[in-house]
């Protein structure tokens, strides 16, 4: 049996002999390199990334133990919405990044070796996500008012447009009109107001329709989105109501009876939309004599209302309203009154008696005549 001391270089080799004897020989020994030394990384790392991105950054480690592999894998993300993953060479990726779900994340990463035993490192990477201007912004409805047609310029709000915006603080919206020709709307507060005159409903229509816009501030592109307006105008009694033809004659026999209708009547039309503003009245204002002649009120039919004599009153000029109930118009009506030799003359007097030659023969002449004894008239 051999112990062996390394006493000097060569080792001295000793047996275990009642006396001892001894030799030398060489020993090559090999250190191995343990796992003493864990990776080595930056242990806090901060990133700003913009939002809709996915590489985050790539994790500089290190190990001083020669020849170390390093493994990298997530620990934890807080909060957990962007499920990160980290490749083998230490970088780190993420679904795209969208400040609108989370604004910033904490992501732990161990960092390992493949000493054994391995030794491993905790990167915290805190990454904070820029805002963007990636999302339209949004007009709220209904998308709707009503106007009279007859209302004026006035600092009335007929609507007050309203929006958001999903992109952050900064992300001013400002309101528009496609046509503003009846209609303004303020670019900051998105009131509506009449600019002049409201549409006109006999022209324009029951509606009116504009686009409502809104725009978001630019970062790095302005946003905008458009709805289409649907303005209800409201028929109001505007429209006067018009004769054609605008004046009317007519010939009437004095003898004609009453109740009986002159051949042509009065027409005037109204050219509002609702029935309530264009339903005409006609009345006779001035020129009906005796109350000669009556009106329909509804059809514009002139009758005679009265027995009409030539002798008295020839001819008329009625002055004839048309009405909507607001606005009226007038036209004029002459009529003619034809004369008829309406009864049988009136012998003064009535009877005579006279005497004759009872010698007379038949064919001989009465020595009188009746034109010295009798006077007529017609009536
Ligand atoms: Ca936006
Ligand atoms: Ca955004
Ligand atoms: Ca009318
Ligand atoms: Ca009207």
């Amino acid at each position: 049996m051999f112990t062996t001391r390394l006493i000097s270089d060569p080792p001295l080799f000793t047996d275990g002999g009642a006396s001892a004897r001894s030799a030398t020989g060489t020993v090559a020994i090999t250190v191995d390199d343990a796992n003493d030394n864990s990776p080595l990384c930056t242990s806090v790392v901060n990133v700003d990334k913009d939002e809709d991105q996915t590489s985050v950054t790539t994790l500089s480690c290190s190990d001083s133990d020669a020849g170390t592999t390093l493994s990298y894998s997530i620990i934890s993300t807080t909060p957990n919405s962007i499920t990160p993953s980290v490749s083998s060479s230490g970088v780190v990726t993420v679904a795209a990044l969208d400040y609108e779900t989370d604004t910033s994340h904490v992501i732990k990463i161990k960092v390992e070796d493949d000493g054994v035993p391995q030794k491993s490192t905790t990167v915290t990477l805190n990454l904070v996500v820029n805002d963007l201007n990636d999302n339209d912004p949004t007009l709220t409805g209904p998308f709707t008012f009503t106007v009279l047609e007859t209302a004026g310029a006035s600092n009335t709000v007929y609507y007050s447009a309203t929006a958001s915006s999903e992109d952050g603080p900064d992300d001013a919206l400002s309101f528009s009109l496609s046509d503003t020709t009846y209609f303004d709307i303020a670019t900051g507060t998105g009131v509506i107001t009449l600019k002049t005159q409201a549409p006109d409903r006999e022209t324009v229509g029951s509606t009116y329709t504009t686009d409502l816009c809104v725009e978001d501030s630019a970062n790095p592109t302005a946003r905008s989105a458009c709805q289409t307006m649907t303005i209800t105008v409201t028929d109001q009694n505007d429209v006067t109501p018009v004769f054609n033809p605008a004046a009317y004659t007519g010939t009437v026999a004095e003898n004609t009876a009453t109740g009986t209708a002159l051949s042509t009547a009065v027409t005037a039309t109204d050219g509002d939309v609702s029935s309530a503003f264009n339903t005409v009245q006609y009345s006779i204002l001035s020129g009906n004599t005796g109350n000669d002649f009556s009106i329909h009120t509804g059809t514009g039919e002139v009758s005679v209302a009265e027995a009409l004599d030539f002798s008295v009153t020839s001819n008329y000029t009625l002055v004839i309203q048309a009405s909507d109930g607001t606005n009226t118009a007038t036209a004029s009506y002459y009529i003619q009154v034809t004369s008829v030799n309406l009864n049988d003359p009136v012998f003064t007097p009535t009877s005579e008696t006279v005497s004759i030659n009872e010698d007379l023969n038949i064919g001989d002449p009465v020595p009188y005549t009746v034109s010295e004894r009798f006077q007529y008239k017609n009536t």
